[in-house]
């Protein structure tokens, strides 16, 4: 296929992407699901974790975010590491063997406290599983207490982080990102972050928020961007649209996404990023039911049962109590598709056949 050979020997455009839009939606999802077969047949893959979000305390303020604490959302909290711990054990008695921590940009938590909690979780709980700190969180903190992203790296790996979350990504196009997020790292910086993070034997994931003020090319831009870094460091286990969430937020969009404009975006994605292995349908935003729909349009992860979620359920979604895995099983199976319980680095750990 033409789009395919111009992906690999690079000169595949803005454009040329912007066309496939223009495709018909099943002759786009007969594509994307071909390389998805291709990859994991008919495998779907989820995991038992466990979302904690310790602090909404944020010196930025992101357009699009009901999660942080200010006008909108008069609650602000840090948790003590004890509590956090405590959160962590308990997640591990339940199944889990994922913790998926993501912060606000806290100007009044100490960068003990930010990297204390995982040498904590890891002291109690040596064998979970942590996936800790966006590269937003990243450069805040490295700005904040005048380190190298390489030296906080290090850091975050002595105190036991075992891989990088893809938030914060939001949208790489420089002039979107600063209407909606202007202050968070910019685009250059978040590359630059994931690909010393690979250089270090370690791996992430990648974010892109969409169905906001953005256009179809800078969709494009984004994973255009992604699939550049990739080629470089394969470090990237997952890709993951997240659909924009309206509500309680200081972003005014009148314009919603449709289904076929949000099914179009996973299997584009599912062909532009034929070099990243999973692309996770996060049911979280998409919904559950679109979620399992776009497992015919190139997703093969749905994430995981999550237990609890407070940022894009501050924002409208219908997440903040997670979803419990006999139930996450039976609608995989459900629609036709092998549910496969995997840990954070995609090994397999039971298949439910
Ligand atoms: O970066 C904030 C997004 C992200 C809204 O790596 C919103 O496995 C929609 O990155 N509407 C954090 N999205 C969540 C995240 C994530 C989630 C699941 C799995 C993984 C992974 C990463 O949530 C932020 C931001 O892009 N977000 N507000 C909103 N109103």
């Amino acid at each position: 296929m033409d789009v395919l050979e111009k992906l690999r020997d690079g000169s595949f455009s803005i454009e040329d992407g912007v066309k496939l839009y223009e495709m018909d939606l099943h002759r786009l999802g007969e594509i994307a699901n071909q390389i998805r077969k291709e990859k994991h047949g008919l495998k779907t893959y989820f995991n038992v974790n466990r979302h904690i979000n310790p602090t909404n305390i944020c010196k930025d303020v992101c357009k699009f975010c009901a999660f942080s604490a200010n006008r909108k959302n008069p609650n602000p909290y840090t948790m003590e590491i004890e509590e956090i711990v405590n959160i962590a054990k308990q997640a591990y008695q339940n199944g889990a063997n994922e913790i998926h921590i993501v912060s606000a940009h806290n100007p009044n938590a100490s960068l003990d406290w930010y990297l204390g909690m995982f040498k904590a979780i890891k002291q109690e709980i040596p064998d979970i599983h942590i996936k800790a700190l966006t590269a937003a969180e990243i450069h805040f903190l490295c700005q904040t207490y005048n380190l190298q992203y390489e030296q906080l790296l290090d850091m975050m790996i002595e105190n036991g982080v075992d891989s990088m979350p893809g938030g914060g990504a939001e949208i790489f196009d420089e002039a979107i990102r600063s209407h909606i997020c202007k202050g968070k790292v910019d685009s250059k910086n978040w590359l630059k972050i994931h690909q010393i993070w690979h250089q270090k034997g370690k791996k992430s994931n990648a974010t892109m928020l969409f169905g906001h003020i953005e256009q179809r090319s800078h969709r494009i831009d984004h994973m255009l961007r992604l699939r550049k870094l990739q080629e470089q460091t394969h470090g990237f286990n997952a890709f993951i649209p997240l659909v924009y969430q309206r509500h309680n937020n200081y972003l005014k969009v009148t314009d919603f996404l449709t289904g076929v404009e949000i099914l179009k975006t996973f299997a584009i994605a599912r062909i532009i990023l034929d070099n990243i292995a999973n692309l996770k349908a996060y049911w979280v935003t998409s919904t559950i039911n679109l979620a399992l729909v776009a497992q015919e349009y190139g997703a093969n992860d749905l994430d995981g049962t999550i237990q609890k979620e407070s940022i894009n359920a501050a924002a409208g979604a219908q997440s903040a109590g997670g979803m419990g895995l006999d139930e996450f099983v039976h609608l995989i199976k459900d629609s036709g598709f092998i549910p496969v319980q995997r840990d954070s680095l995609y090994n397999e750990i039971k298949a439910y056949n």
